[in-house]
């Protein structure tokens, strides 16, 4: 079994219901989920407009890393994201494999741990909800390390539920 950190972003849309509609993606899939973070409201990155909601899950799984990843596109389309939109736009649902155990993947469709994941607050807080003691497989600075070194960014925890 590999724990799995899968981050989550919404930014178009009721992005709530957004979010709450991504764990469904799980329960379909019989995977089970070990921990959720706090839902956080955060500043668009790049050439993205609209306020993000972000948040990440911890979960469980035997899928391979390329497998899962094409469940997870599959679950963006299905739930309506255009996948030939470009790059970084506005988005319903956007699912990032960030960490896959301590492996280390690079493919050209996948890179594993997630190759911005350090720069990223909006990544870096949820993970830290769930994965405290995480430390990067390559840097093996822990999390409150990366948060240190990354830019500054608008991010604001919101009491949301999921
Ligand atoms: N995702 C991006 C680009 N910019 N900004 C925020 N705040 N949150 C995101 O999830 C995000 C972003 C590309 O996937
Ligand atoms: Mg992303
Ligand atoms: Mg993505």
């Amino acid at each position: 079994m590999a724990e799995v950190v899968i981050a989550i972003g919404t930014n178009l849309g009721d992005k709530p219901d957004n979010l709450r509609n991504a764990i469904l993606f799980f329960d379909e899939n019989q995977i089970p989920i070990k921990a959720k973070s706090a839902i956080y409201e955060t500043e668009p990155i790049g050439t993205a407009t609209e306020t993000f909601l972000n948040a990440a899950v911890l979960i469980e799984t035997d899928l391979e890393p390329a497998f899962l990843l094409e469940k997870l596109k599959s679950f963006e389309e299905k739930t309506g994201r255009d996948l030939n939109a470009p790059r970084w736009s506005n988005r319903l649902i956007d699912f990032d494999i960030i960490t896959y155990n301590e492996k280390m993947i690079v493919e050209d469709a996948l890179t594993i741990p997630h190759p911005e994941y350090q720069n990223r607050h909006f990544v870096l807080y949820p993970m830290l909800d769930i994965l405290p003691d995480w430390k990067d497989p390559s840097s093996e600075k822990s999390i409150p390390e990366m948060i240190n070194e990354a830019p500054e960014m608008g991010i604001f925890k919101t009491g949301l539920k999921w």
